[in-house]
């Protein structure tokens, strides 16, 4: 495995997942989402995200009037599915820690759908690192420092891509200002799909 790029301790392992890496853990997200649909969440400012989400393992983060939260239950009061073998794969090679992840967020962006700029830090441990995965149409992913007005960098996230917030990043900003629909071949009908591994809980 090659090192990462790295600007401002985000790393970026371009390329992790080849191709058939990639289809294996698309096979995985589509078993996935007949237990966990993926679903529009509203804001707690009364809007409806562009983003579709759904996760896996003990608990998963959601969004509804109420607020930002992790949830031990889907929105229909169903457990969430374990997390497949080929992500947790992702987060053994890369993320420098020897305890699992507790939680798996996954987002479908479809044509036109994007992610503001935003911190993570609904985790009951702020230090421990997220690993995030890239499939399908490539994403400007923009990240800065730890106050909403540093300066920002982007990248253009590929397929197979893999993102390390970890150290003095773990709690920069980031974002997706868009997608460029259409630019992968990997989904059936377009758009990007990222699965975002976290520790969550204590
Ligand atoms: C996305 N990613 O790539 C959104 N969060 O669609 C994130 O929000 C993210 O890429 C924490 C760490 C890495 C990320
Ligand atoms: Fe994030």
């Amino acid at each position: 495995m090659t090192s990462p790029l790295e600007f401002q301790g985000t790393q970026v392992w371009s390329g992790l997942l080849d191709r058939t890496a990639q289809q294996v853990m698309l096979d995985e997200l589509r078993e996935l989402a007949v237990y966990a649909p993926l679903r529009r969440y509203e804001t707690p400012g009364g809007h409806r995200m562009s983003v579709r989400m759904s996760g896996a393992g003990a608990m998963a983060w959601m969004s509804d009037a109420s607020g930002y939260r992790y949830a031990g239950r889907q929105p229909d009061g169903s457990e969430w599915p374990p997390i497949t073998n080929s992500i947790l794969t992702v987060w053994k090679s890369v993320s420098g820690v020897s305890r699992a992840p507790d939680s798996c967020l996954v987002n479908y962006y479809g044509e036109g759908a994007r992610m503001g700029l935003h911190q993570d830090r609904d985790e009951a441990e702020l230090d421990w690192p997220v690993v995030s995965i890239s499939l399908g149409d490539e994403a400007m992913f923009r990240v800065g420092g730890q106050t909403r007005r540093d300066p920002t960098k982007s990248v253009w996230l590929k397929s197979g891509d893999v993102v390390v917030l970890a150290g003095v990043s773990r709690l920069a900003y980031h974002g997706i200002d868009r997608i460029k629909f259409g630019s992968s071949t990997l989904l059936d009908h377009g758009g990007r799909l990222n699965v975002t591994l976290r520790i969550a809980g204590k």
